[in-house]
C-alpha cells in the first residue's frame, strides 16, 4: 500500500485496502486472518506509534530475567482460549500449562498457592483468619456476579454492595473484641485493593454492579509464559509479510464519512488516515484498535467527522483505569521457598470508613501484595506488586530510588525486621503514563453497560445506504462484551473484525467484490 501522495501500482489497485491502527494483539491478530483469507486478498498495512509490536504485551528484563510488564497470565488457559490455543500451537507453553488437568480446573480466577501475610505492625497474621476474610470476600463477590439483567440492584457499584454485605456480617461478629473485628476488616480492606487491580479500578465503587456478572470465565489454572509473553506477538508478526507494520507512526485523525474522499489511480477511497507526521494514507477500510484510554484522551479529534453522540458516550462512559506493576529484586528472599504471596494488611484500614488521601504519605499502601515470581531457579528472587488507581498514577511521578526506598520501609515494617536488606533492582510499569494507552485495561463503570461496549464495537458509517460499508471499524481489548480487559478478548475483537471484512467481500454477486 502506497501514501496517498503516491499511490500504487494499477494491479494492486484492485484489492480492498485495509489499514490497521495499532500493533497490539487485536491488531495483530486482525492482520494475520486478513492476510490468510483466501478470498479476497486483502492490500494491507499497520500502523503502529510505538517502536515495537505487543501493545500491552510487553516482557522486560531484570537483571536477565524475563519479567511482564504488561498482559501476565492467560486467564482460563483452555481450548475455549484462543491465546491458550496459539501459545499452545507455537510451543510457548510448558507441560504443567499443557497438561489436562491444568486445562480442567475452575478457580475463577488466579494462581493460589501458599501466602504469607503481615500486619503493618510487624506481624504474621494467622493464616486461618487470612483465610476466612478471603473467602468471605470471594462469596460475596460471586453474589455481586448475580445482578445480571436483573430489573432492581441493591446498589449501583460492586463496592457500595459489598461494603453493605459486609455492615451486615460485622453485626454478625458481635462476640468478638473490637480488636479482632478492626483486624478482620483490616483484611477486607487488603481484599478490596486487590480487587481494584483485578479489575484495574481506582475504587470498586467504580465498577457497575448490573453488569458485573458479564464478564465471563473459562476454564484453567491461570499460567504464564516461561519465556515471555511477547513470544506470542513475536511470533504473529514473523507470520505476518516484513515491512507491514510501519512503526514510529503515531495517527493523528481518520478522516470517514463520505463514498469517496479522494480519487487515486482511477479509484475512490472513502477513508484517509492522518499520522501526526503529515503522512496521508487512502484506504478503503480501517481497523481502529487503539486502547480506550487513547481514545478518551483524543477522540475530539481523532475522528473527523466526530464520531456519533452514542459511542462518544460509551467512550466517555465505560471505564479505563491503571494498574501497575513494580518488581524487586532481592539478594536474599524473607520469604519461605515454595511461598507464592506476600500480603500487606494496614490495620487501621476499613472498607467501611472513607477516609482522605494524601498521595505523598500513604501511596504505598494501596499495594494488597506481592507476588513471588516462582521457580527460583528461574528469576532468582523477585517480587511483584500490584497497585492501581490514583496511587499508581502517583507513583508513576516517582523516581526509582523514591519507590525502593518508600516500599523498603513498607516490608521492613511489615516483617518487622529494621535491618532487612533493601531490594537490589528495581523495575516498574508507568502505564499512565504512556501517551498511545494512558491506563491499563477497560472495566464496565458505574453508568455504563454491556451496551456501551457493543456501541463502542460498531462499526461506521452506521446507515451505509449512500456511502460505503465498514469505513471504520473498531477492535481492541474494551470492544469484547465478554472478555474486556483480557488478552483473549483483544484477540478476538481483531479476528472479529478481520471477519467482518472478509464477509463483505466473500459474496459472489457482493457490489463491493470489485472495486
Ligand atoms: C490478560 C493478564 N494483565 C496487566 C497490565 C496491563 C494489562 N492485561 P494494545 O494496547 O495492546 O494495542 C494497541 C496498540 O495501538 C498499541 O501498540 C499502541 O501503541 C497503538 N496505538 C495507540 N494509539 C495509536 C495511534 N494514534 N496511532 C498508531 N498506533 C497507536 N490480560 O489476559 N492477562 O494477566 C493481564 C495485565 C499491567 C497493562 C494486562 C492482561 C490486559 C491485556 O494486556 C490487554 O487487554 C491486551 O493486551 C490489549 O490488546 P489490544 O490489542 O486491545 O491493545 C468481573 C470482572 C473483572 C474484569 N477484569 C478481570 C481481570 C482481567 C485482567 N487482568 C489483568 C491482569 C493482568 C495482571
Amino acid at each position: 500500500m502506497e501514501p496517498a501522495r503516491a499511490s500504487g501500482r494499477p494491479g494492486a489497485a484492485a484489492r480492498p485496502r485495509v489499514l490497521i491502527v495499532g500493533a497490539g494483539l487485536a491488531g495483530l491478530g486482525a492482520a494475520q486472518r486478513l492476510l490468510h483469507s483466501r478470498r479476497p486478498s486483502f492490500d494491507l498495512r499497520l500502523l503502529e506509534a510505538s517502536g515495537r509490536v505487543g501493545g500491552r504485551i510487553r516482557s522486560g528484563k531484570l537483571s536477565g530475567k524475563v519479567v511482564e510488564i504488561g498482559a501476565h497470565w492467560i486467564h482460563g488457559p483452555s481450548r475455549g482460549n484462543p491465546v491458550f490455543r496459539l501459545a499452545s500451537e507455537y510451543g510457548l507453553l510448558d507441560e504443567d500449562a499443557l497438561s489436562e488437568e491444568n486445562q480442567r480446573v475452575e478457580v475463577g480466577g488466579h494462581p493460589v498457592g501458599p501466602s504469607v501475610c503481615y500486619s503493618s505492625r510487624g506481624q504474621r497474621l494467622s493464616p486461618d483468619l487470612v483465610d476466612s476474610m478471603g473467602l468471605l470476600f470471594a462469596s460475596l463477590l460471586e453474589e455481586s456476579r448475580k445482578f445480571l439483567h436483573a430489573d432492581r440492584v441493591p446498589a449501583p457499584s460492586v463496592g457500595q454492595y459489598l461494603k453493605g454485605a459486609i455492615a451486615q456480617s460485622v453485626t454478625e461478629w458481635s462476640e468478638e473484641e473490637e480488636e479482632e473485628k478492626r483486624l478482620k476488616l483490616a483484611i477486607l480492606s487488603m481484599y478490596f485493593k486487590l480487587e481494584c487491580c483485578v479489575s484495574g479500578t481506582h475504587s470498586m465503587d467504580l465498577v457497575a454492579l448490573e453488569p458485573f456478572g458479564e464478564y465471563a470465565m473459562l476454564p484453567g489454572l491461570d499460567c504464564t509464559f516461561p519465556n515471555g509473553y511477547d513470544g506470542l506477538t513475536d511470533r504473529i508478526m514473523s507470520s505476518l509479510p516484513k515491512g507491514i507494520v510501519l512503526f514510529g507512526k503515531p495517527v493523528k485523525t481518520i478522516h470517514w464519512g463520505s463514498a469517496c474522499m479522494e480519487e487515486s489511480m482511477g479509484r475512490c477511497f472513502s477513508v484517509q488516515v492522518e499520522c501526526e507526521d503529515g503522512e496521508k494514507f487512502l484506504v478503503d477500510h480501517v481497523i481502529v484498535t487503539v486502547p480506550l484510554g487513547f481514545l478518551k484522551e483524543h477522540q475530539e479529534t481523532f475522528f473527523s467527522p466526530p464520531l456519533p453522540s452514542q459511542k462518544m458516550a460509551a467512550i466517555k462512559h465505560l471505564g479505563f483505569g491503571t494498574n501497575n506493576k513494580i518488581f524487586l529484586e532481592f539478594e536474599q528472599p524473607f520469604w519461605k521457598p515454595d511461598c507464592e504471596l506476600v500480603e500487606v494488611v494496614w490495620v487501621d484500614e476499613s472498607p467501611l470508613v472513607e477516609s482522605a488521601v494524601d498521595l505523598q504519605a500513604t501511596w504505598f499502601q494501596k499495594i494488597p501484595g506481592f507476588i513471588v515470581l516462582q521457580p527460583p531457579e528461574r528469576y532468582g528472587h523477585i517480587l511483584c506488586g500490584f497497585i492501581a488507581g490514583k496511587e499508581a498514577e502517583f507513583m508513576e511521578t516517582l523516581s526509582d530510588t523514591e519507590v525502593l526506598t518508600a516500599l523498603t520501609q513498607v516490608l521492613r515494617r511489615a516483617t518487622g525486621n529494621p535491618q532487612l536488606d533493601p531490594p537490589k533492582n528495581i523495575l516498574r510499569s508507568k502505564w499512565h503514563s504512556e501517551p498511545y494507552t494512558k491506563g491499563s485495561y477497560s472495566y464496565v463503570a458505574v453508568d455504563s453497560s454491556g451496551d456501551d461496549i457493543d456501541v463502542l464495537a460498531q462499526p461506521l458509517p452506521e446507515e451505509a445506504h449512500n456511502s460505503k460499508p465498514l469505513q471504520v471499524l473498531f477492535a481492541g481489548e474494551a470492544t469484547h462484551r465478554t472478555f474486556y480487559s483480557t488478552t483473549h478478548g483483544a484477540l478476538l475483537s481483531g479476528w472479529r473484525e478481520a471477519d467482518r471484512l472478509i464477509h463483505l467481500y466473500d459474496v459472489p454477486d457482493s457490489p463491493h467484490a470489485m472495486l
